[in-house]
């Protein structure tokens, strides 16, 4: 294809950006929060007292504007930014799961101790195992419509406010995610619409916090 020197020009900083997309894909979606994000930590204290509340519990913010939520806690505890349309929406983190009987559960590791629960289930040729709830442990949205979207780690996310569901994931602090799980430690969101929007974290459902967006 032969271009001319206009179209190289015009071409020139769409195939930058494109190669930039490529090569630093978080640097691009980074860009789109606009303005700093406000700081909200999940927890906090100190090692032999971690606090389990949002600090602050309640922030006001403009439409448009973005919180970041962090776990400064020093030791391993974990929190979620839980945003739910009804409580019915309420992921517990552990959950029961029906699958064959001739299912096995094999560790990884040869010799660790770990083992699922498993308890009887009403049929015969099924048990129910408890594992935990990928809803719950990940971040992940579910629209209006049911349609269930999981986040990368530490993801950024525009809220329209129609959302049934939106979580973090379980934010654990710096270093200190366990091995395994993915080491989530911040949840960037943007508020598009005013209104009241409360929260909770699935692993301490009394730890409640308010965004208010004018
Ligand atoms: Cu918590």
């Amino acid at each position: 294809m032969h271009l001319t020197r206009t179209s190289k020009i015009l071409t020139a900083p769409i195939i930058v950006t494109l190669i930039i997309m490529v090569l630093y894909p978080g640097q691009i979606q980074a860009q789109s929060v606009s303005g700093t994000p406000k700081v909200v930590h999940a927890g906090g204290g100190n090692a032999t007292s971690p606090i389990v509340d949002f600090v602050p519990q309640q922030i006001g913010i403009k439409a448009g504007e973005s919180i970041i939520w962090d776990n400064p806690t020093p030791v391993a505890e974990p929190h979620s930014v839980t945003f739910m349309k009804e409580k019915k929406f309420f992921a517990d983190f552990v959950a029961p799961f029906i699958v064959t009987n001739s299912t096995e559960f094999q560790s990884p590791q040869q010799g660790s101790n770990t083992e699922p629960i498993i308890v009887p289930s009403q049929s015969a040729d099924s048990k129910v195992v408890l594992t935990v709830n990928a809803r719950a442990f990940n971040p992940v949205t579910i629209d209006s419509k049911g349609n269930v979207t999981y986040l990368p780690p530490n993801s950024q996310y525009s809220m329209d406010g129609t959302e049934s569901y939106i979580n973090s994931g379980w934010l654990w602090p710096n270093e200190l995610a366990p091995p395994g799980g993915p080491a989530i430690n911040n949840f960037t969101m943007t508020f598009e619409k005013a209104g009241t929007y409360s929260y909770v974290c699935n692993i301490h459902p009394w730890m409640t916090g308010l965004v208010t967006v004018n």
